[in-house]
């Protein structure tokens, strides 16, 4: 593995990072008062991140997945939830498309959401299954050329604001993937919901009230569902993790301004572990190899180093100043995209196993 980034990473680096701090942070205010920053999603898409791994001939800016993690990372260490809008997207809101997509739905959909004229989200979550995302109770049936879908999704980040919703269902022959558009009659958004951190990223429930859903918008074919989701979601975790590493440095720089001294050095290291470990997941994704245990492993450690370096930031400086927020804002990492309970059940499947990389 080699341990440094080429040029062009390091000058898309260097530009998200002075997009971060010189344009995502004049919104923090709006987004801790709760507020969708609709206008930093415009910013961001006039520098090209929302499509950024998006290939050229679908209208992305077609760069590696190592570069896409760096940009989560470099917004997250402004705000975490800049970050967080940029990841769903794009790990769970296009690349399904992408990957599983035909032909049709990727020129009907990728150009619009690479640009940022459309925002994408991703519905698997239910009221009743959560880490048991198998169980899942939404029911999709074929009518013709159509597929009636009913059910209940909650915990969509960007939903509501998003324009495009990957939602998984039952049908006759198992879980199927789907694209929903917002404005199919039934898909009813529920209210934001109120969450501790994270504040400006919108998470609400969805309603699908026979939502009927064109046959040529299923990904895949019937059955296929949970595997894309499998499949997505191990982009994603590592997207939470670059989050969660964004989340760890800016605390850790935090805390090393105010109180520097011996006591960071636990911190230090274990943020360094953090970036070895969400670093090595996104080199393996970029290179096309297997990385299911990687990055379970790389998300488990960076969102528990996360917890650990914000909470070590409120205890040395209380509430003053950003502390408060990588606090809140760092929970979560532990929690979505599958719990560190779920991680540990993947790494221990893939021992099990005895998977090589
Ligand atoms: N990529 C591709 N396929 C995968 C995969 C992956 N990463 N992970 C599993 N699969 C496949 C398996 O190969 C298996 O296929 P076969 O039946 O052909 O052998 C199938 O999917 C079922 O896999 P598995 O037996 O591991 O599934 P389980 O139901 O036992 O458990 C867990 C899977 C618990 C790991 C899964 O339900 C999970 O990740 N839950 C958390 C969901 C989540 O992250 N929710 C957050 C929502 S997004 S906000």
């Amino acid at each position: 593995m080699n341990f440094g980034l080429t040029a062009s990473q390091q000058q898309m680096r260097d530009a998200v990072r002075h997009f971060a701090e010189n344009v995502a942070a004049s919104f923090i205010p709006q987004m801790e008062a709760g507020e969708f920053p609709y206008a930093l999603v415009q910013k961001m898409a006039d520098h090209q991140l929302m499509g950024i791994i998006i290939p050229e001939t679908y209208g992305g800016t077609g760069c590696d997945f190592i570069s896409y993690i760096i940009a989560i990372h470099e917004l997250s260490k402004v705000s975490a939830a800049a970050g967080v809008i940029l990841s769903v997207h794009t790990s769970v809101g296009t690349i399904p498309i992408l990957s599983f997509g035909t032909e049709a739905q990727k020129q009907a959909y990728i150009p619009k959401l690479a640009s940022g004229e459309w925002l994408g989200a991703f519905c698997l979550t239910e009221p009743s299954s959560g880490s048991d995302a198998a169980s899942l109770k939404t029911s999709a049936h074929r009518d013709g050329n159509m597929y009636r879908v009913n059910g209940s999704k909650l915990f969509v980040t960007n939903g509501g604001a998003a324009d495009t919703y990957i939602v998984f269902a039952k049908a006759e022959q198992g879980i199927t993937a789907f694209i929903a558009e917002k404005n199919m009659p039934g898909l009813v958004i529920g209210k934001d919901e109120k969450k501790m951190g994270l504040h400006g990223s919108k998470t609400v429930s969805i309603t699908f009230d026979d939502v009927c859903i064109p046959v040529v918008n299923r990904i895949g074919e019937e059955g296929d569902g949970f595997k894309i989701a499998m499949a997505n979601l191990d982009g994603g975790r590592i997207g939470i993790a670059a989050q969660a590493l964004g989340i760890a440095e800016a605390a850790f720089q935090y805390a090393k301004e105010h109180h520097p001294g011996i006591q960071l050095a636990n911190m230090a290291a274990s943020v360094e572990a953090a970036r070895l470990l969400v670093y090595q997941s996104a080199f393996l994704r970029s290179a096309g190899r297997q990385c299911g245990k990687e990055a379970s492993m790389a998300k488990l450690f960076a969102s528990k180093t996360a917890v650990a370096a914000a909470g070590e930031c409120v205890q040395q400086m209380g509430r003053n100043g950003a502390a408060e927020r990588y606090f809140r804002d760092a929970k979560v990492t532990e929690i979505y995209e599958g719990t560190s309970e779920i991680q540990r059940i993947v790494i221990s499947k893939h021992l099990a196993r005895g998977m090589k990389r």
